[in-house]
């Protein structure tokens, strides 16, 4: 494997309430990423702003929050080669209206601020890593192989 990462990425609580976490969590397993973390679990107010921090003072930030917030999210980290870019072209557009067919949002969204699941940023650099230390302690991460992983690299 040649540039093996980890990424942040979560199913949203629209995603959890519409029973999509299954699906989602297939999609990413199929594809070859590794599931290294994964946790089950409410976002805190203050959470919400340290994670959306770079959306503060955006007239659709207090919405943002609020949804966030609203129920149980799945938090988890994947790894793989190029994992972060892999991951956010697997999740589509940000606004599902603009989604391919074939990507998460694309398929499971209609609405911008009911995306389904959120993926660390492949543009913002550091993101990824940030993101994981924000949900994770080191010791809740796992390191192990894939029985397939020497089918799945070269
Ligand atoms: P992404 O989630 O694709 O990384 P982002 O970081 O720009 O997108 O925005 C974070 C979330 O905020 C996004 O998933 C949905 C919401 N959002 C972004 N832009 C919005 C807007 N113009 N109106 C309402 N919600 C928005
Ligand atoms: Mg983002």
């Amino acid at each position: 494997m040649s540039d093996a990462e980890r990424t942040f990425v979560m199913v949203k609580p629209d995603g959890v309430q519409r029973g999509l976490i299954g699906e989602i969590i297939s999609r990413f397993e199929e594809r070859g990423l590794k599931l290294v973390g994964a946790k089950f679990t409410q976002i805190s107010e203050e959470l919400a702003h340290e994670h959306y921090g770079e959306h503060e003072g955006k007239p659709f930030f207090d919405g943002l929050v609020e949804f966030i917030t609203a129920g149980p999210v799945m938090a988890m980290v994947w790894e793989g080669q190029d994992a972060t870019r892999q991951v956010r072209t697997m999740m589509g557009a940000t606004d599902p209206a603009e989604s391919a067919p074939g990507t998460i949002r694309g398929d499971f969204g209609l609405d911008l601020g009911r995306n389904v699941i959120h993926g660390s940023d492949h543009a913002d650099e550091g993101a990824n890593v940030r993101e994981i230390d924000l949900f994770f302690d080191e010791d809740e991460l796992q390191d192990y192989e894939r029985i397939d992983e020497t089918w799945l690299y070269e």
